[in-house]
């Protein structure tokens, strides 16, 4: 069976970008609005030779009510139970956001491997958002382009 890959972040770092990067067709939608993904969606990728189940989410804000962002968090709360390996996506360009800081929170409440990936790095001026995002203790980020194919 393939690994299991959850890819979580707040909205809008790329997260659905990746996913059908690393798929290979345009499954999800990406849109330049936060919020466009609402539930999480399952398909086999692959990185080189190795299959893998990529699991898009939503990226949630942190509220316990019965809205639509509950609901999202719902959804990432389920694709990291159902994940093997987590793929924790920030934005480099911006930084580090209080919200990166409340799924960082999360993150390390919880024993399965994450990989810190700092997207959008495809610019020289993402550097600062790299450097911040060692703090969120998680190791080396690691900077991509989504979009880039980088
Ligand atoms: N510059 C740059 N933009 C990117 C990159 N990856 C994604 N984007 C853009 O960032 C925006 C958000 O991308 P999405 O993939 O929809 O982000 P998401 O994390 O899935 O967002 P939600 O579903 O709303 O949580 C889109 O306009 C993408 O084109 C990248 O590597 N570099
Ligand atoms: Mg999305």
């Amino acid at each position: 069976m393939a690994l299991k890959v959850a890819i979580v972040g707040r909205p809008n770092v790329g997260k659905s970008t990746l996913f059908n990067r690393l798929v290979g067709k345009r499954l999800a939608l990406v849109d330049d609005r936060p919020g466009v993904t609402r539930d999480r969606r399952y398909a086999d990728g692959n990185i080189g030779d190795m299959d893998l189940t990529l699991i898009d989410t939503a990226g949630y804000e942190d509220v316990t009510d019965d809205s639509l962002e509950s609901r999202m968090r719902e959804q990432t709360e389920a694709a990291l139970e159902d994940g093997d390996l987590i793929l924790f996506m920030m934005d480099a360009r911006e930084g580090v956001t209080s919200l990166d800081r409340i799924f960082a929170d999360r993150l390390r409440k919880q024993h399965k491997p994450v990989i810190l990936l700092a997207n959008k790095s495809e610019s020289r001026e993402s550097g600062g958002g790299i450097g911040e995002a060692y703090a969120l203790g998680f190791g080396e980020p690691v900077a991509i382009s989504a979009e880039h194919g980088e």
